[in-house]
């Protein structure tokens, strides 16, 4: 079976990585290594994100023996087209920003804050999507990083005027998937792990494991 080490501490993120990518992999996480170190999030795009999470993950596995044959990194966002792409790569500290601070901000405060920005906004102008990226980092036998395999998941949707729904996390209950008269928090996981941005990315990157395993 594949060891997978994902290199976030999002639980959310963890379980939709977990069920989407099934039981043939093994998957470990930032919570079994709380030792690991924090990576600071500054790159421009969602990719360089996701390449600097892996690769500083993969750096500090290098010293620990039994490490994991891949690491994975999940960068991830809602861009919206009436803010020019924002919140994007600042989607975890969107309203934290406004205080000049690094921290994640909580999702309430997050959506509270888009919510603001698009008011009277009528609905045909919220236009959006969610993208990931997920990075693949393979490791060889002698712990010797490879090169990152990148894989991109887009799923186009509306922001509500009010929140709905409680499942899911972060913009979950702002977000109407095309297609759908309900938010992600109103699907539940079922759904959103068959049409999310998340869910196109891994199987994508599932395919490419396949060949390995
Ligand atoms: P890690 O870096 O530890 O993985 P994080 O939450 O900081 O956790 P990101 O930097 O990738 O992760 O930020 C992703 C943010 O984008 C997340 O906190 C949510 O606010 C939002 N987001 C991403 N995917 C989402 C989804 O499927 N549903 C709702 N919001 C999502």
């Amino acid at each position: 079976m594949l060891k997978l080490l994902l290199a976030t501490r999002n639980l959310h993120k963890l379980e939709e990585i977990r069920t989407i990518l099934g039981n043939n992999f093994q998957c470990l996480s930032l919570i079994e290594f709380p030792d690991a170190p924090e990576i600071e999030e500054d790159a421009a795009t969602f990719e360089g994100n996701a390449i600097k999470k892996a690769e500083g993950l993969a750096n500090w596995l290098q010293s620990l023996p039994n490490q994991a044959a891949y690491v994975l990194a999940d960068d991830s966002g809602l861009e919206v087209d009436a803010l020019g792409g924002a919140p994007g790569v600042h989607s975890a500290r969107f309203a934290a920003l406004d205080k000049g601070v690094g921290v994640n901000s909580t999702d309430a405060d997050n959506n509270a804050k888009l919510l603001r920005l698009l008011k009277d906004l009528p609905i045909e102008k919220r236009t959006g999507r969610f993208r990931c990226v997920i990075v693949l980092l393979p490791m060889n036998r002698k712990s010797e990083i490879r090169n990152p395999q990148c894989f991109t998941g887009v799923c186009e949707g509306r922001i509500s005027h009010k929140p709905s729904g409680e499942r899911g996390f972060g913009y979950d209950p702002l977000f109407f998937p095309e297609g759908f008269d309900q938010s992600f928090a109103e699907l539940g996981e079922k759904i959103k792990n068959r049409i999310s941005h998340r869910s196109i990315a891994l199987q994508k990157l599932k395919s490419e494991l396949v060949q390995h395993s």
